[in-house]
């Protein structure tokens, strides 16, 4: 049996991991990657040049890149990972976000279609537990109901039920992962935990003061990523097309992240004050190294996902706590306690080359 695999969104934290985890299991995976004109292939990079890896130009806004890249690789399963993901950024391109997030995965189900795919390629959308938004229970499962509160929310929610209306309507083998927050040391560096990692890092080898964060007590199910594009691949192999609700079933807030980064990164922090004026102190020295920015609120702000990984657990055999929140912390922390000292050496090394160019000692 033909085992192929399209993933658009290739280049993401998430389609690394996917990349590697199908590659494993014997698949010859096809990636979706759009032009830029800096070098933004950083996670697949180690991937390039494997037999079973292969990379088309495409953009989930150009239905005819869809149509002739899926008519061209023929997958038995596709996973539409790409997306404009950050919520904060849904509030100032909401057009954009809406194109990608929402038609594009219209776009993905119809070049199925097109192609006389529906019958034999499976679908997976990378739904979130931001439909949840401004929730209406705790813990989330696959019966609560959705509050979008975000554009990103909004256009997510049109692929959540696009997905289901054609599941129905095609009788296509097309489902959602409703995936809460995960998170690794390839996490985007505007998303809250890699943003505190890196900051941690940066503070703890002197290279930066302090850390601004908006809102610290909204509270977050993080999981691992590693962990749940395995889950994606279940969901596929399921033996009926069915959503399902991915989370670890524990919660944290923002300032418990943050406390827990700065100790593996060796400070200590005690927490003062109240909303705008709460500042995290370096016990040891006395100093603010996390202080509260309000740039960094929403207008909107999604403050208390918990889900419930029941079903998930149950129907498809998934462990969810195989990695722990303290265990995402210290992996995210150590990586990049080594990120910002290479970083450092890296940068001297260039300062070198700079003089010894200068001098005409190199070439
Ligand atoms: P990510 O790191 O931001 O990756 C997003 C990917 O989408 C990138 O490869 C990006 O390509 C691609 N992309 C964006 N716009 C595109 C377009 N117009 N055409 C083609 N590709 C485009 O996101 P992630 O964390 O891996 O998440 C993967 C998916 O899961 C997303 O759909 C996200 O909304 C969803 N999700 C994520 C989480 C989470 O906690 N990580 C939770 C629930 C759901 P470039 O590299 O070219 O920008
Ligand atoms: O924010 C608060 C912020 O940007 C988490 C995406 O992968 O997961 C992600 O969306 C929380 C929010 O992720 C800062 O207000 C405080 O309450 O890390 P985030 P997100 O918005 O939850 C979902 C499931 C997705 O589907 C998305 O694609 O942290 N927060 N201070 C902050 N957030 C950021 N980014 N920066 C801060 O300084």
């Amino acid at each position: 049996m033909r085992k192929v695999a399209l993933i658009t969104g290739v280049t993401g934290q998430d389609g690394s991991y996917l990349s590697e985890f199908l590659i494993s299991k014997g698949y010859d995976v096809h990636g979706i990657i759009r032009r830029s004109s800096v070098d933004y292939r950083e996670r697949i990079a180690h991937l390039e040049g494997h037999p079973q890896f292969h990379l088309h130009y495409g953009d989930l806004g150009d239905s005819m890149s869809l149509v002739k890249v899926i008519g061209l690789v023929r997958p038995t399963e596709i996973y539409n990972l790409a997306a404009q993901s950050h919520v904060q950024v849904s509030f100032d391109s909401p057009e954009f976000t809406a194109d990608v997030d929402a038609t594009g995965v219209l776009r993905v189900l119809e070049a199925v279609r097109a192609c006389g795919l529906e019958k034999e390629c499976r679908i997976y959308q990378a739904s979130t537990s931001e439909l949840y938004g401004k929730v209406e229970e705790v813990p989330q499962n696959e019966l609560t109901p959705f509050h979008p509160y975000s554009p990103y929310a909004v256009a997510k929610l049109y692929g959540f039920w696009i997905v289901k209306e054609y599941r129905e309507a095609y009788n296509m083998f097309c489902c959602s992962g409703i995936l809460f927050n995960h998170e690794s040391e390839r996490r985007g560096e505007t998303f809250v935990t890699r943003k505190i990692t890196l900051a941690a890092a940066r503070i703890a080898q002197g290279k930066q003061d302090c850390l601004y964060l908006g809102n610290l007590s909204s509270l977050r199910d993080w999981g691992y990523a590693k962990d749940y594009v395995e889950c994606m691949w279940l969901i596929l192999q399921h033996d009926k097309p069915e959503d399902f609700v991915i989370a670890t079933g524990v919660q944290h807030t923002v300032r418990d992240f943050a406390t827990l980064a700065f100790h593996y990164a060796g400070i200590e922090l005690r927490w003062e004050g109240e909303g705008e004026n709460e500042k995290g102190i370096d016990i040891k020295s006395g100093r603010t190294v996390v202080a509260v920015s309000p740039d960094f609120y929403r207008p909107t702000d999604v403050v208390n996902l918990w889900g419930d990984p029941s079903k998930a657990k149950k129907e498809l055999g998934w462990n969810p706590q195989r990695t722990s929140f303290d265990e995402i912390v210290r992996i995210m922390v150590q990586h990049d306690m080594q990120k910002v000292a290479a970083d450092h050496v890296a940068g001297v090394m260039r300062t070198n080359l700079a003089e010894y160019l200068e001098k005409g000692l190199v070439k």
